[in-house]
């Protein structure tokens, strides 16, 4: 297969300009920077589509076994100029670009993030996707096109509002919408017994009909020429018309009541961690499972005319149990729509799946009503009850009837309220593998969430620690450190052998590297003091100590336990004399991040961040010793300006409450220094880079259950007890608002133990300090971060799961003479 379309600069730039008139019908002499970006998109998008046709086509004549990545999240930020380096075309089009009068730079600012998650789970799946393609993986992701994403932030007078994100409003250039793919999806209705052939089958009948269409996003891999395929679905009325309400004469309401299926794909939940039975939420679930579960089958039928072969062709994997009802619902459509016995059927679809499970906190875990599912999907419902008949069937032939272990593992559990169908058993029975994503989370599951699980089939779990791609959150996002790493490394593999960093360690202590190394540090913290100031209207002193806190709020999370320091060294810097004032490191502490919307305390701690914040920094005591800022509106593309400028990011967390955590990678391999608990991932990252070269504080995952119940008889630090003493007594205003706050870490409450960690925590922050008055040895910290964080690519977690858990691998289209 020859390419096409070309890309000299001549023809990129012919290419935009047709796009202007021919796409946009704008003048092609007089564009604005919004039209030249959405011009420059679509000529983009040409090329993607000419790669994602070769490989799916070459998948197509190949027939390997594939990976359907299902997930109700992608967090995937910006496209453009990730699929220019992705492609290999970024310099031709800054010059076409730059000849027509048009800085790339200033348009890549004009793309709207594709804010399709929430937080780490959604990122992660989108670092999944770029690493499948880099790797010329058989892969597709599966997901809903939301209508509205993630919501927009602003913060005022400290209170965090809410907005719609209208992300679609003025179009997005990088899907490809395919009307004529689409799947009839239904909810409520019955199940009646039929008899077709003799035999007597289930059907589920009458109820609610719409349909899913398919919108594809080509995902391109680097330095390949493979590109694969995100698509979402977008729920519209379904096209057989309800004649009964349309032949009552009510024409205007039957077209109404249609429309209102669009709802289904509408808004993403953006709940973190708290579960809720929402209805909507479920048919959002079932909505996203059915139309990918028709979806792979009619495309394995299309060389196949027997499921014998589906468990060797397809491998699906789900993210966490959101789409766990695809469980059911295959074997639905293989009982009731292709004819196979509940046996063949639970045989093929017991091969088929593996989940992972991403949350240690039992709030997280989804449990949705029997009588709610019972109402939206009643076959599913049946289907349901016979997997935990035949589940608990076979443990009582293992264990005999021992009906303590029967509740407790049961899919089905019983409460005061009723009956509640428990997910992750679901997920649990119906999967052959789950894993968790860091080493101490995975041995959590194992110990604390499912030890009855573990105790029947240990040989379902592994671990599969978390990465992120090297490529958006170090190659493109800091062009300059990628450059000076390529200069020492011999060329830029790196890019796809994240191992080869540790080459890096030769130079840690060379002076010239060092210097190098900070001269970009530095410019990097000058780009987000632009940032700082445009957003918050903060000056901050590039000069000062970068330490950054990013992610959503929540109290397991600890950003109290930070805020808490900063009044510290507040409180430290008042009683100094100016003698010893010249001696403090100056510092810029940045937090920022989202409240889900219902989370009151989540929203009580941002205003007491910006409180302290706004006394804090216009202190003229304080000067530039001492700033705290709170940015508004954190998702991917601030985080692409933040990470690269972070020195310092704090991973705080209370040991055993953090799966992962991601944005730490980030932060490491941009040669940012980790303060943290020995939570998460950071424990590994701790082994990687040598727990000397991080800061490294708190109990451990082992003490964090005898410190709780020793908390009666624990007498917090005279200091803490003063800091919430002086937020009650109104030091930083709003004292009635920041009250519940205080109780919540106060006395016996405490529950994610920031008294406990207190201590050793502040003890850790003068270490950064003292550490830092030596910029070598900060440097040399530095450089090995970057060095040792390797591991931490989705590379190689994607390179473990394609292994060890789907059994696929890569399928390459040769490129004749052609680099892409
Ligand atoms: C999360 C965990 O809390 C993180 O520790 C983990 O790194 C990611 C990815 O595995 O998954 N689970 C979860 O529900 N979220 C996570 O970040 N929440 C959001 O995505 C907001």
């Amino acid at each position: 297969m020859d390419r096409y379309l070309r890309n000299d600069v001549m023809s990129v730039q012919e290419s935009i300009v047709n796009h202007v008139e021919y796409t946009m019908a704008r003048n092609r002499y007089q564009f604005d920077d919004f039209e030249a970006y959405n011009a420059a998109a679509f000529s983009v998008r040409d090329r993607l589509i000419e790669s994602w046709n070769d490989t799916q086509q070459y998948f197509r004549e190949k027939s390997p076994k594939r990976v359907y990545y299902m997930s109700m999240e992608f967090l995937m930020g910006r496209s453009l100029l990730n699929s220019l380096y992705n492609l290999d075309i970024k310099p031709q089009y800054t010059e076409a670009l730059r000849q027509l009068g048009y800085e790339l730079e200033t348009l890549v600012d004009k793309e709207r993030d594709a804010a399709l998650g929430n937080g780490g789970l959604g990122r992660l799946a989108s670092c999944f996707l770029d690493s499948m393609a880099t790797q010329d993986l058989p892969a597709w992701g599966y997901g809903i096109r939301y209508q509205y994403g993630m919501f927009r932030q602003t913060v005022n007078d400290g209170f965090q509002h809410e907005h719609p994100d209208y992300w679609l409003n003025f179009g997005n250039p990088w899907e490809i919408e395919r009307p004529y793919i689409s799947y009839p999806i239904k909810f409520y209705g019955g199940v009646e017994k039929q008899i077709i052939d003799g035999h007597e089958v289930n059907k589920w009948v009458g109820g609610e009909d719409i349909s899913a269409v398919a919108y594809d996003n080509p995902i391109p891999g680097w330095n390949t020429p493979t590109t694969i395929n995100l698509r979402l679905w977008s729920a519209k009325p379904s096209r057989e018309f309800d004649l009964e309400s349309f032949n009552t004469g009510d024409y205007v309401q039957a077209i109404l009541a249609k429309q209102r299926a669009e709802t289904i794909s509408s808004v993403l939940y953006p709940d973190d961690r708290t579960y809720q039975g929402k209805e909507l939420r479920l048919k959002q679930q079932y909505f996203m499972v059915s139309a990918t579960i028709q979806d792979i089958i009619r495309r394995y039928l299309v060389n196949h005319d027997s499921f014998d072969e589906f468990p060797n062709q397809v491998a699906v994997q789900l993210n966490d149990t959101h789409p766990s009802l695809a469980i059911p619902e295959l074997l639905r459509l293989l009982i009731d729509e292709h004819g196979l016995s509940d046996t063949k059927a639970w045989e093929i679809t017991s091969k088929v799946f593996s989940f992972t499970n991403h949350t240690v906190l039992v709030d997280a875990l989804e449990k949705w009503p029997v009588d709610l599912l019972e109402k939206v999907l009643p076959r599913h419902m049946q289907i349901i009850y016979e997997i935990n008949w035949k589940f608990i069937s076979d443990l009582s032939q293992k264990r005999g009837e021992d009906f303590a272990l029967f509740g407790r593992t049961s899919i089905i559990e019983e409460t005061t309220e009723g009956k509640l169908v428990r997910m992750a058993h679901l997920a649990m029975v119906g999967c052959h593998t789950v894993n968790g994503v860091a080493e101490v989370h995975s041995e959590l599951l194992k110990t604390r969430m499912f030890p009855d699980f573990y105790e029947l089939a240990p040989e379902k779990f592994q671990n599969k620690t978390n990465g992120v791609t090297q490529r958006r959150w170090l190659a493109f996002s800091n062009p300059a450190l990628r450059d000076l790493i390529s200069s020492k490394l011999g060329g830029d593999s790196w890019i796809r052998e994240l191992d080869m960093l540790h080459d890096l360690d030769k130079y840690a202590e060379d002076p010239e590297f060092q210097a190098q190394w900070r001269a970009i540090k530095l410019e990097n913290k000058k780009k987000l003091t632009k940032l700082i100031e445009e957003k918050t209207g903060t000056v901050v002193s590039p000069n000062a100590l970068f330490d950054i806190q990013v992610k959503r709020i929540h109290e397991y999370k600890r950003q109290l336990l930070n805020v808490f320091s900063v009044i510290h060294r507040y409180n430290k810097i008042k009683a100094a004399t100016p003698e010893e004032r010249k001696e403090m490191v100056p510092r810029v502490v940045v937090i920022g991040g989202k409240a889900a919307p219902g989370y009151d305390m989540a929203k009580r701690i941002i205003k007491l961040v910006c409180a302290v914040g706004e006394k804090v920094n216009n202190d003229p005591d304080v000067g530039d010793l001492l700033k705290l800022v709170f940015i508004p509106d954190y998702n991917v593309s601030s985080a692409e300006v933040i990470v690269p400028a972070a020195e310092l990011s704090q991973h705080i967390s209370t040991a055993g409450t953090e799966a992962s955590g991601t944005s730490n990678m980030k932060f490491a391999m941009n040669g940012c220094l980790i303060i943290g608990t020995m939570d998460g991932s950071n424990v590994e990252i701790a082994e990687e880079i040598g727990k000397r070269n991080m800061f490294i504080f708190g109990a451990n995952s082992a003490d964090v259950p005898i410190l709780r119940s020793e908390r009666a008889r624990f007498k917090p630090p005279p200091e803490f007890d003063g800091i919430v003493e002086q937020i009650r007594g109104g030091a930083f205003d709003w004292a009635d608002f920041l009250n519940p706050v205080c109780d919540a870490v106060h006395g016996g409450a405490d529950y994610y133990l920031l008294a406990n960690d207190f201590e050793d925590y502040i003890r850790a922050q003068d270490l950064v300090d003292e550490t830092y008055k030596d910029q070598a040895k900060w440097t040399t910290m530095s450089i090995k971060s970057t060095a040792g964080s390797g591991k931490f690519s989705s590379d190689r977690t994607i390179r473990e799961y394609a292994k060890d858990i789907w059994g696929i691998e890569p399928c390459r289209r040769p490129e004749p003479g052609n680099p892409r």
